[in-house]
């Protein structure tokens, strides 16, 4: 029941942190092939996912990264007054940095910095539910302040179980090297450990022939398999933020014709994929080696989506998955006009799950593809 006392609602505004205050950074390059605008929305809209309020931003344009402050001393000076002015609490910085610009950067502006690949693994610290995903997830974040030497410094400590530092990481930042070393170990036990469980159960499914959802994050794979199932109160969860989904369901689906699937829904990916998290997350994405099909989900409403797509395609050849059978659905049709839809690939499934247009489609297409798999 929810508590009504007046009281207790003052107690808790009183207690809660106010948002971290987020200033964003990049260097534009100016590269034509990879536009920064795309790349910047998206890396604000992860900013958001962790909770913070973005309270300004800088973009520098550079023919090349500054070997030493990443933006260049002068601009990092001016960055260090606007975050002053507008009381920012944690710089976020687009670019990789390496550790030598981050400390160097750190002495000029003096915020914790959070880089995109920590804003990833703190989402995924959020969102990661099952004993293996926050396993996948800590072992993660350890390695990437391994070779990042992030963790020692002050900087994090002083931003205190903020953005960066969520997740099994805090006291953490105190420990020197070796502890990290010895529980890296340990984790890597552990997960092998479920794995083999996991294993272990899965030999004892089959039968059904197995399909899996793929794609960008966020696109709508969760609700197709919700649509597709069918499923009362029983959903996978749904959330208009990256990376809803972390840890894999399975669902049973009937595609007529007296037929039925399994049916997986995987975690969303992104470009540039953090390499710890990919190397973490390989074990459960390579479960997708078993798949007799991909469903390659993408959201056609994206104006992005063909960016988004080869990400997914760089990814998939990564985990030796380039060859397996693949259907292309474009989802969220509903949000496209005659034309725009007419402008899709011929060879993609045009579908809505929220909307429920094209799922008979679908199925069918599942079915036609299997058949080919089988036959073939
Ligand atoms: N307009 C429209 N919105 C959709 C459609 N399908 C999904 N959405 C919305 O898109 C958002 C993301 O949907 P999810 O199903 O969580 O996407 P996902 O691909 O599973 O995302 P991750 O698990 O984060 O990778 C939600 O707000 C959905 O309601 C669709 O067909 N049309
Ligand atoms: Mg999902």
């Amino acid at each position: 029941m929810a508590n009504r006392d007046p009281q207790h609602y003052a107690r808790l505004s009183a207690v809660a942190p106010r948002p971290q205050r987020a200033f964003l950074v990049a260097v534009d390059l100016g590269d034509r092939s990879a536009p920064l605008a795309p790349e910047f929305a998206e890396f604000a809209a992860l900013a958001r996912a962790t909770g913070v309020e973005i309270v300004g931003e800088m973009i520098q344009k550079l023919p090349h990264v500054d070997p030493v402050t990443l933006v260049g001393s002068g601009k990092a000076r001016e960055i260090a007054e606007r975050a002053k002015e507008l009381e920012a609490d944690v710089l976020m910085v687009f670019n990789d940095l390496r550790p030598r610009q981050r400390i160097n950067l750190e002495k000029i502006v003096p915020l914790p910095i959070v880089d995109r690949t920590m804003l990833i693994l703190d989402i995924f610290a959020q969102h990661a539910r099952s004993r293996e995903g926050q396993l996948q997830v800590e072992l993660a974040q350890l390695r990437y302040r391994q070779s990042n030497l992030i963790g020692s410094g002050i900087a994090l400590s002083r931003l205190g179980g903020g953005v960066g530092t969520r997740g099994p990481g805090e006291t953490k930042l105190e420990v020197d090297r070796r502890k990290i070393a010895a529980r890296v170990t340990l984790l890597g036990r552990q997960l092998e450990d479920v794995r083999k469980q996991r294993a272990t159960r899965r030999s004892g499914r089959g039968g059904d022939p197995y399909v899996a959802l793929v794609g960008y994050t966020n696109v709508g794979k969760s609700s197709l398999l919700n649509r597709l199932a069918g499923t009362g109160g029983n959903d996978a969860f749904v959330a208009d933020q990256p990376f809803a989904t972390l840890d894999p369901t399975l669902r049973r689906v009937y595609i007529g014709d007296g037929r039925s699937i399994r049916l997986a829904d995987t975690v969303g990916f992104i470009t540039a994929l953090p390499k710890e998290l990919l190397n973490a997350f390989r074990a459960t994405l390579e479960e997708l080696d078993v798949a007799d099909v991909l469903l390659h989900v993408v959201d056609a409403s994206n104006p992005d989506w063909p960016r988004q797509r080869a990400s997914v395609e760089a990814i998939l050849a990564e985990l030796h998955l380039a060859d397996k059978p693949t259907l292309l659905v474009c989802n969220k049709i509903d949000r496209l006009d005659e034309t725009a839809r007419a402008a899709l690939p011929p060879e993609a499934i045009l579908v809505s799950a929220t909307a429920n247009d094209g799922i008979d489609r679908l199925r069918a297409a599942i079915v036609a593809r299997l058949d080919t798999v089988r036959s073939g």
